[in-house]
C-alpha cells in the first residue's frame, strides 16, 4: 500500500468514491430488535435503510489502518431506535476509535459477561472502544447519525457472537419522548 488521500464532503461527510459501500436494510438484520411484530410490520411497509457504511479502501493487513463512514437514518421499530447489528472484533485484542460527525445518538459497548457502557453522543465527540468490548451504536435523534470509524486493518467483525446473545441493554423512546436504557438482562 502507498500514501493517499482522498476527499471527503463536508456536509454529507461522505467519502468520495468508496471501494466498498455496505447498505442493511431492516430485511439484513430480522431478530434484532425486541418487537418481532413492529420490525415484520415494517419491512413489509418498505423495508427502510437502517444504515450505510462506506470504506475507502479494503484493508485486512495486521499493520494497517481501516477507517469507514457509517450513516445510519432516524427511524425505530416499536420504540427501539434504529441501531447497527452491532459486533465484536474477531481478533479479540484490537480496540477502535470512533469519531462523532453529525446527529445524536449513544454508543453501546459491552465486555461479555462482565461490564456494559452506554454513552449518549453527539457531533464532536470522540469515543474509545477499548479491545475486546462489543460495540453497537443506536440513532437516538431526528437526523442522521454519522461517524467516522478506525481500526486494525486484521481485527475481522464477529456478528454471530452477537447475533446469538445480543447485548444486555437496548436504548428506547421513553413516554416522556426521550431516550432511555433499559436492560435485557
Ligand atoms: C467497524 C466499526 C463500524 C461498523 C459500522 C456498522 O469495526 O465498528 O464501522 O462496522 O458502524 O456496524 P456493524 O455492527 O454492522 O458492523
Ligand atoms: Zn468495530
Amino acid at each position: 500500500m502507498k500514501p493517499y488521500s482522498i476527499p471527503v464532503d463536508l456536509t454529507t461527510w461522505m467519502l468520495k468514491e468508496p471501494k466498498r459501500r455496505v447498505v442493511r436494510r431492516l430485511s439484513d438484520m430480522k431478530g434484532y430488535y425486541k418487537d418481532g411484530r413492529a420490525e415484520e410490520a415494517a419491512i413489509q411497509a418498505g423495508d427502510p435503510v437502517v444504515y450505510e457504511m462506506y470504506e475507502p479502501e479494503i484493508v485486512e493487513r495486521e499493520g494497517d489502518l481501516a477507517y469507514c463512514t457509517t450513516t445510519m437514518y432516524p427511524g425505530k421499530v416499536g420504540d427501539e431506535y434504529f441501531m447497527t447489528k452491532g459486533h465484536v472484533h474477531q481478533v479479540r485484542e484490537t480496540a477502535e476509535v470512533y469519531f462523532f460527525l453529525k446527529g445524536e445518538g449513544a454508543l453501546i459497548c459491552e465486555l461479555p459477561d462482565e461490564d456494559v457502557d452506554v454513552r449518549f453522543v453527539k457531533a464532536g465527540d470522540v469515543c474509545y472502544v477499548p479491545a475486546g468490548w462489543a460495540h453497537r451504536t443506536v440513532n437516538t435523534g431526528e437526523e442522521e447519525l454519522v461517524f467516522f470509524a478506525v481500526y486494525p486493518g486484521h481485527a475481522g467483525h464477529d456478528y454471530a457472537f452477537i447475533e446469538a446473545r445480543g447485548f444486555s441493554v437496548r436504548v428506547t423512546q421513553a413516554p416522556n419522548g426521550e431516550p432511555q436504557v433499559v436492560r435485557e438482562r
